[in-house]
């Protein structure tokens, strides 16, 4: 049996976490990196908690790290694409907006896309400046981690995914994820936390148009999910990489994205973080 197969076994996460760390919001030295290749962080938090304007701070603090910006416009506009060119020839639709208007109908359809292009995006090569950077960085907004254990784990808990879509999608997660296991490693994550009520207003402030049916219930129920896997620990995972994973969780209550002081502050922590991986 492949020793990556034996990976494959229902684990808890530990019980302590990263946040009652006593360099505040810092977590210690897990030495999880190898010392070879580029550090992968995942910006992890609710809809509209600003991970955007996060890693744009970041990409604008940090020009030589590499940072990818979660796919929505692929899913606000479906293609279908020429099975031999793979030229576009086909707008199928905005499957953001189906899985908002009708989610019992589209939550599945919409996980299988969401995970492909979310895998596809941590499958890329390294681009050529991480390679030659001695000490690379990756940031990626969001990961095909918080896809189940924050999204699909959450419509499945509130009815838009059935016993039978639930399973054939952890089916499926599981297996390839395990199959990438190397290719989708992460090193560490960093959780931008806000209360429901705060990314609600900034929800009403980017003014999305397929997300202004979305209630406070829904973000408080994501903000439960984020807070079970990364504060708490009580998530379930299902790999072992993912387990001692270190999280850096940062309050993002109040506005940061104007603010150069907040701005200082983050930078200041998430550099301590990334030291320390
Ligand atoms: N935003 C804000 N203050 C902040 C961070 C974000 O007002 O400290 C605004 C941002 O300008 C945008 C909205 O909140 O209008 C959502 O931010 P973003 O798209 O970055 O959130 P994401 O969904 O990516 O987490
Ligand atoms: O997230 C972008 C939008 O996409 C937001 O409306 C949440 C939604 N989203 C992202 N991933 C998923 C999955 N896996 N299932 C359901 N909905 C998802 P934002 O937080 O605005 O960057
Ligand atoms: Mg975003």
């Amino acid at each position: 049996m492949a020793a990556g197969r034996l990976i494959l076994r229902l684990l808890r996460a530990p019980s302590s976490s990263m946040a009652q760390c006593p360099l505040e919001g810092v977590p210690p030295s897990r030495g999880l990196h190898s010392g070879r290749g580029p550090r992968r962080l995942s910006v992890e938090g609710n809809i509209a908690v600003g991970k955007s304007t996060f890693v744009k701070l970041l990409m604008k603090t940090y020009p030589e790290w590499h940072v990818a910006t979660e796919p929505v416009a692929t899913w606000q506009n479906v293609q279908a694409a020429d099975t031999r060119t793979a030229y576009p020839t086909q707008n199928l639709g905005n499957l953001l907006d189906m899985m908002y208007q009708e989610p019992a109908r589209w939550s599945y359809t919409f996980q299988t896309c969401s995970f492909m292009s979310r895998l596809k995006i941590q499958l890329e090569p390294f681009p050529e400046k991480l390679l030659q950077a001695k000490k690379g960085v990756q940031v990626f907004e969001r990961s095909v981690f918080s896809d189940r254990y924050i999204f699909a784990k959450n419509l499945f808990e509130n009815g838009s995914l059935s016993d039978m879509e639930w399973h054939i999608y952890q089916d499926w997660h599981s297996f390839l994820l395990q199959e990438f296991a190397s290719r989708v490693q992460l090193h560490g994550l960093i959780y931008l936390q806000a209360s429901p009520q705060v990314c609600l207003k900034r929800l009403h402030q980017r003014a999305r148009e397929e997300e202004k049916g979305i209630e406070l219930t829904y973000l408080e129920q994501l903000h439960g999910q984020h807070e079970a896997w990364l504060v708490h620990k009580t998530t379930k995972l299902h790999f072992e990489a993912l387990l001692d994973l270190p999280v850096l969780v940062l309050d993002v209550s109040d506005d940061f994205s104007e603010e150069v002081t907040k701005q200082e502050e983050l930078i200041k922590k998430v550099n301590i973080f990334i030291k320390s991986l």
